[in-house]
């Protein structure tokens, strides 16, 4: 994918916000400090669009990313972050739940998982989610820099274990440090879009 421009349009925190222009959109769900917006500014060949944060629970908007004027990544706030009150959680999942749920535009969730760690109570719940209200995924398990190749496999075995994953959807074991597995994640992501422009 040739990214010829990528800039934040808005950070929304109400449907009214949403853009307007009917554009397909790709949004990231995934736990609080798993890597969403490394794998965004990865993806664009930015250093700082997405802001990155080793302090997790900070982003409480929907974040909507215009790329190559065709359609938009959307970072949607992380979960499973422990130190948010009982009234907050509720509001995220509100809001969550209702762009999910109900965005024509939605064309499918990328799912970050780290492929370190088993997935989450938390990433199978969104997982089961997703799969309920049939909205495709895509699941990348980042971070792969910080395990050994060889270990690589065994470690994407255990994420769709304890997943369930359904063989339909894609499971790219991805780093942001280094970069592998994004031409794959453009190639399953470019179904999901009609960028004619970026397929060149
Ligand atoms: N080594 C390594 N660190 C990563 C990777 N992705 C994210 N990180 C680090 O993990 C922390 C959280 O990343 P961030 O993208 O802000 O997570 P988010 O909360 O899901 O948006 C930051 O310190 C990142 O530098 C990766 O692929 N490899
Ligand atoms: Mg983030």
């Amino acid at each position: 994918m040739k990214i010829k421009s990528a800039e934040i349009v808005i950070s929304a925190v109400s449907k009214a916000q949403y853009p307007k222009n009917s554009l397909p959109e790709i949004a990231l769900a995934g736990r609080s400090n798993v890597g969403k917006s490394s794998f965004i500014n990865k993806m664009l060949n930015r250093k700082n669009l997405a802001r990155t944060s080793s302090k997790p629970g900070k982003t409480q908007t929907l974040n909507f990313y215009l790329i190559n004027e065709a359609f938009y990544f959307v970072d949607v706030p992380g979960y499973g972050y422990a130190k948010v009150s009982k009234t907050e959680r509720a509001k995220w999942g509100n809001m969550i739940e209702t762009y999910l749920t109900g965005r024509h535009e939605l064309k499918s969730v990328i799912l970050i998982v780290d492929l370190r760690h088993p997935p989450t109570n938390d990433d199978v719940l969104m997982y089961q989610f997703l799969k309920h209200y049939s909205i495709p995924v895509i699941v990348i398990a980042t971070k792969a820099d910080k395990i050994p190749r060889g270990k690589w496999e065994k470690h994407a075995k255990i994420v769709k274990e304890k997943l369930v994953i359904e063989k339909e959807d894609p499971v790219i074991i991805f780093s942001s440090e280094t970069g592998v597995g994004k031409e794959e994640a453009w190639q399953v992501i470019g179904k999901w879009i009609n960028d004619n422009e970026s397929k060149k």
